[in-house]
Parts: structure tokens; sequence; C-alpha cells
């Protein structure tokens, strides 16, 4: 079967929390390689543009706080149903809600409310395609280049 691509993020308040190697840890062991893995500090264009289908949202202006108040993990995970199985593995985006209905999901270990939800999956293969060329150059592994210019 064919292999799919999905982007994940570890957001500000997962790295300080330091868990990313135990999300690392729970994507490896799900079957997902890790294809590509930078860290950095989103700026607030960066923010902006990567949530820009939010921009009109209430709540855009603290996302946009919340996105760069830290350092963030960004990953491209590879494996069959990648953005699906993602998306079912981080729970629902209100972390009450995954605590009470997705006890074993990642945004329950790790996330707080709505807002701050220490994770990020793309939801559909648009989403992934766009926010995989977002952070990573398309035609090479070597993601330096693209990412010195966030
Ligand atoms: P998801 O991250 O599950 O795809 P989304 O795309 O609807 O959720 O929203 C993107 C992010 O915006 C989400 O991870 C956290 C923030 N957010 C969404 N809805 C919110 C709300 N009602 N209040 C505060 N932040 C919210
Ligand atoms: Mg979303």
């Amino acid at each position: 079967k064919v292999k799919e691509k999905t982007l994940a993020m570890i957001k500000p308040d997962g790295v300080e929390g330091e868990y990313a190697d135990v999300i690392k840890k729970t994507i490896l062991d799900s079957g997902f390689e890790i294809a590509h893995e930078i860290e950095l500090q989103l700026n607030e264009d960066t923010a902006k543009n990567f949530y820009a289908e939010h921009s009109s949202k209430s709540f855009f202006p603290s996302l946009v706080q919340y996105m760069t108040s830290g350092k963030v993990v960004i990953m491209v995970l590879e494996k069959e149903n990648a953005i699906s199985d993602w998306r079912a593995l981080i729970g629902p985006t209100d972390a009450n809600t995954a605590k009470e209905t997705h006890p074993t999901s990642i945004r329950a270990l790790c996330g707080v409310d709505t807002g701050r939800n220490c994770v990020h999956g793309s939801d559909s293969p648009q989403s992934a395609a766009r926010e995989i060329s977002f952070f990573f150059d398309k035609s090479t592994s070597d993601v330096s280049q693209r990412h010195d210019e966030l």
C-alpha cells in the first residue's frame, strides 16, 4: 500500500513541558516513521500564515500568541493512512474533551484546553500537502535553507 505523509507539530507547551520525547516514542510505537524533524521558534508572520484559515476567528490573536510563545518541534510523519491515523492519535481539539473521551490520546496527555492542546496534525490530504511544503523544501531532505527563512 501507498505511504502517506502528514505534518505533526509539538506546540510550545508540549516542548516546554518536556513531552517531546514521550510523544516521539508514541509516534514510533504507532508505526510512523519520522521522515523530517526541525525545532524552531515561530515568528508572528509564520504563525499567522500557518493558521491563515482561522484568521477571522475571535481566538486568532491568542492562537498566534500561544504558537509564538516558545519553540515548537515540527515533523513529517510517514506511514499508510498517516493523516487520519495521526489525527486519531492526537485526539479532539479540546484537551478537556480528549481527557474525557480519548484518555489515551496525546492531547489528553499534555493538553490543557481548546486553545492549548499541545500538538497539531494536518486534517486532510490538501492540508498535509500545504503544511509540509510550508515548512520543508519539497525537492530535498535538507530543510536547513527553508527553515532559516522562517
Ligand atoms: P485542530 O488543531 O484540532 O485541527 P482547529 O483547526 O479547529 O483544530 O483549530 C486550530 C487551533 O486553533 C486549535 O488547535 C487550537 C485553536 N482553537 C481552535 N478552536 C478554538 C477555540 N474555540 N478557542 C481557542 N482556541 C481555539
Ligand atoms: Mg486544524
